[in-house]
């Protein structure tokens, strides 16, 4: 059947292999994403590429405003998302607490918890009122562990993953399925963002081992969305092969 899927942070990775993967299974699409240009040439090729119908939105989840705005006062024909994948998120930075820069922790906490409170506050009214919908979080090893130097990320993470189930929980009486998808190494852009555009600090992040593809990602997602309308994948945590934690790695 053709669901209307919502995917924030389709620009790159991990969001825009979802895009993808929804679109080669006939699924119609919003995307977001702060970079314009981009998200329109996704959206073209998408719409080229699957003959699907896409929606480019293109809003920051940390404006409020912003959000409401766009999600609220969706065109004809958008209004019912039956799937929302809520992906946009970032780590800035990499310090101690006490050597951390306070605007990298705003950022994070802006983007990765209230963005994605922003999104699901506009989105799941319409899933609690129409009884059918799917909420899919991005969470990460990070919401499941903490490591050395990645204190507020971790902790959005966390955050992401108490969201989870407290979405669950007030959404449960309306059959509405909610599912975290908790990734380790993934190589994206995220690296690059994390150590504001150092690649080579990015690159050795995935040095001497296979990391994640956003496609391996990108294929749970889909798969969660497929079960039987009896059955949801609450939390699944999707590593490398070669990772067993989210500090201990098989290198080469
Ligand atoms: P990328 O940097 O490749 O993609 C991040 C996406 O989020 C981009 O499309 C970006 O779009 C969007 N985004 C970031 N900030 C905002 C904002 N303020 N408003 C709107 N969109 C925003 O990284 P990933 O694909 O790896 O990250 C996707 C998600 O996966 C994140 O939540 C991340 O925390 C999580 N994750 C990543 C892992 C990894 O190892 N890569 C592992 C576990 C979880 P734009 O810049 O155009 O706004
Ligand atoms: C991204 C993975 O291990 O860098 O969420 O936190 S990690």
């Amino acid at each position: 059947m053709e669901n209307i899927v919502l995917v924030t942070g389709a620009t790159s990775g991990i969001g825009l292999a979802c895009a993808r993967i929804f679109a080669t299974n006939g699924h119609n699409l919003i995307i977001t994403g702060r970079r314009k240009d981009r998200l329109d040439k996704i959206s073209q090729q998408l719409k080229q590429d699957f003959a699907v119908n896409v929606l480019p939105l293109n809003f920051d989840v940390r404006d409020r405003e912003a959000v409401k705005n766009a999600l609220t006062n969706l065109p004809d024909g958008w209004a019912n998302i039956d799937i929302l994948v809520n992906n946009a998120g970032l780590a800035v930075g990499m310090d101690t607490i006490q050597d951390g820069d306070t605007n990298d922790w705003e950022q994070m906490i802006d983007t990765n918890i209230k963005g994605l409170l922003y999104v699901t506050r506009a989105v799941l009214p319409g899933m609690t009122k129409r009884r059918k919908g799917h909420i899919i979080n991005i969470g990460s090893i990070a919401g499941k562990e903490v490591y050395p130097f990645g204190n507020v990320y971790c902790a959005t993470k966390h955050a992401v993953d108490a969201l989870t189930k407290a979405i669950r929980i007030d959404s449960v009486k309306y059959g509405i399925k909610v599912t975290q998808i908790a990734p380790g190494a993934v190589e994206t852009e995220f690296s690059v963002v994390r150590f504001k555009g150092d690649k080579n600090k990015a690159d050795s992040v995935y040095k001497g081992f296979e990391p994640l593809h956003p496609e391996n990602i990108a294929e749970v997602v889909f798969f969660a969305t497929t079960l039987p309308a009896n059955a949801n994948i609450n939390d699944l945590v999707i590593m490398p092969t070669a990772q067993a934690s989210a500090t201990i790695f098989n290198r080469e």
